[in-house]
């Protein structure tokens, strides 16, 4: 079990599409490990698998309020079924965008359906923070990401500050 490190835009990794997971290996076994303690330690509620650079379609979860009443939830092959004509405005933020947050606007309630670390699949209807970061995971499994949801003006800015700080790491 490990903390990995996280893959921070404009590493152009964040834009691949992720391949489905055909069997539950140890191998992804040990890799949900590794993405609940890299998302508790971060502190973050979601977490795709590109983030910690495997491009594999799970994601883990945990909405739950306190840190001694946790709720992991590992998602394997999730997709949306069904999305509110209702819609939400949640100030979203992405731990590949450390410290950026914008207003970003979604369906308020959704159905999604994914299979488990026991290999069962699982349908559940979601509303609130739920619901905005399984629609903001499973975008991570498209490669979007929310600033994409933005102003141009805006998405420009923040890709532009990040791509500057990457060259002053990397000529540091
Ligand atoms: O995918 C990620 O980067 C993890 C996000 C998921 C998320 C983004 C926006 C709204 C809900 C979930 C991180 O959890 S960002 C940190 C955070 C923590 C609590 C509430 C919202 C965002
Ligand atoms: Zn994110």
């Amino acid at each position: 079990m490990s903390i990995r490190p996280l893959v921070i835009i404009p590493d152009s990794k964040l834009r691949l599409t992720s391949e489905p997971v055909k069997d539950i290996t140890d191998e992804i076994r040990r890799l949900a490990d590794d993405m609940l303690d890299t998302m508790y330690d971060a502190p973050g509620v979601g977490l795709a698998a590109i983030q910690i650079g495997v491009p594999v379609r799970m994601v883990t979860m945990d909405v739950s309020k306190t840190d001694d009443e946790r709720q992991p939830l590992v998602l394997i092959n999730p997709e949306i079924l069904w999305t509110s004509e209702e819609r939400r405005v949640y100030e979203e933020g992405c731990l590949s965008i450390p410290e950026y947050y914008e207003e970003v606007e979604r369906p308020d309630r959704v159905r999604f359906r994914y299979m488990n670390l026991q290999g069962e699949t699982v349908e559940q209807d979601a509303d609130g923070l739920m619901a905005t970061c399984v629609q903001h995971e499973i975008d991570h499994l498209n490669g979007v990401l929310f600033i994409d949801y933005l102003s141009k003006l805006k998405r420009d800015r923040v890709m532009t500050k990040f791509k500057k700080a990457a060259k002053r790491e990397a000529g540091a």
